[in-house]
């Protein structure tokens, strides 16, 4: 009778044993492997008689151990069987769904219209290429800046006017989204040292009224050489090389003073509106569009960055990328890039 209580309990162990192994299973190999775990050749089921004192019982706990053996055999069998079938569906039901992803398949119209470069990205790869050519790098910049990086580095101290005219976007955290890639040159300076040549393109935010060439976010393109003796002959002959390259034809442009603290003396270089020709048109107001301010570099950044100014001068400008953009696809109204139109991309050819 203590026999027999004791098969049954072993039986009762190893059937938790099985239907916790099987609820881990989850492919057909998983519970093939369970399947010749127990029922295996050398199976914890098929052995069980072995691994107990069967041999040992008198004749009628014998009849008893029998049909408990039996039991936990068909139990394991069946069980098996129905995690066996179970994962073969769900394996099938997988198969089946990955064989829908044909990649051979020719593809229908609806997916045959290729997309192409933004064309702020166009105008800025373009740029990369020609200031590689140059000799410059090109860097990543944070879009998110401290208060000094953006405004104090570059010589505009908290109670500065100039700080109006960039009126800009306050995180919680009193970062900054910046409002000009030249937030981007006392880092360069001090990361790299002089002499250096440099671009650093990127997004930048202000808080504006947005009108046809005035937007909240847009992309300006840094430029910053720092080296022994430059001047503002330099910066004409990068300006022109620039242009030309960029317009592959001879545009009209107009070299004006223009007041920026990290620069001294400072230009404001603007485009004859290539829209209007100097007549005046929403995209341009009067004629010109304002594109790339630029200047020599102040004393007081490169200072900021320990490079000394009786040893290194420099120039700086700031392309407002998008306005170039506008300006080389005749596209008369910024609003557009921001628009989420895909229509306004289509119109642009791929860059490959
Ligand atoms: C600056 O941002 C200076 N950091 C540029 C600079 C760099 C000057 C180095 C001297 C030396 P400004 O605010 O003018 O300057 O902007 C530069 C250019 O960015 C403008 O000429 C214009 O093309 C573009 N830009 C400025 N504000 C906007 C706007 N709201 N939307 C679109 N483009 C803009």
């Amino acid at each position: 009778m203590q026999e027999n209580n004791r098969t049954a309990s072993l039986v009762k162990t190893m059937k938790e044993q099985i239907t916790a192994d099987l609820a881990e299973a989850k492919t057909p190999e998983q519970v093939e492997q369970i399947r010749i775990k127990y029922l295996g050749k050398k199976g914890l089921v098929t052995n069980f008689a072995k691994n107990t004192d069967f041999a040992k019982l008198p004749p009628d706990e014998k009849k008893n151990f029998g049909q408990q053996l039996n039991d936990l055999k068909n139990f394991a069998a069946e069980k098996i069987q129905e995690s066996a079938d179970n994962a073969a569906k769900l394996d099938s039901a997988q198969n089946k769904h990955r064989r829908q992803i044909d990649l051979t398949v020719p593809l229908t119209a609806a997916f045959q219209r290729s997309g192409s470069a933004h064309p702020i990205a166009h105008v800025q790869s373009e740029l990369e290429t020609i200031f590689e050519g140059m000799g410059f790098c090109v860097l990543d910049s944070p879009e998110c800046e401290t208060e000094y990086g953006n405004f104090e580095s570059v010589n505009i101290p908290a109670d500065h006017p100039a700080r109006d005219m960039q009126d800009t976007f306050w995180l919680q955290n009193e970062m900054v989204l910046r409002t000009h890639t030249s937030a981007n040159q006392v880092r360069a300076l001090k990361r790299f040292g002089a002499p250096f040549r440099g671009i650093f393109p990127g997004r930048c935010f202000r808080y504006e009224s947005i009108d046809p060439s005035h937007e909240n976010t847009f992309f300006q393109c840094e430029g910053l050489m720092v080296d022994k003796g430059i001047s503002v002959a330099n910066l004409i002959g990068v300006m022109k090389t620039l242009l030309g390259e960029i317009f592959k034809r001879d545009v009209l442009v107009r070299l004006r003073p223009g007041f920026f603290p990290f620069v001294e003396p400072g230009f404001e270089l603007d485009l004859n509106c290539l829209f209007c020709g100097g007549k005046g048109c929403p995209a341009c107001g009067d004629g010109w569009m304002e594109l790339i301010p630029c200047g020599l570099v102040h004393p007081n950044v490169l200072r900021n960055a320990d490079i000394d100014p009786n040893e290194y001068s420099g120039f700086a400008f700031g392309v407002g990328l998008t306005r170039l953009a506008m300006m080389k696809f005749g596209i008369r109204d910024i609003r557009y890039f921001n628009s989420g139109d895909v229509r306004v991309l289509e119109q642009f050819q791929p860059l490959v």
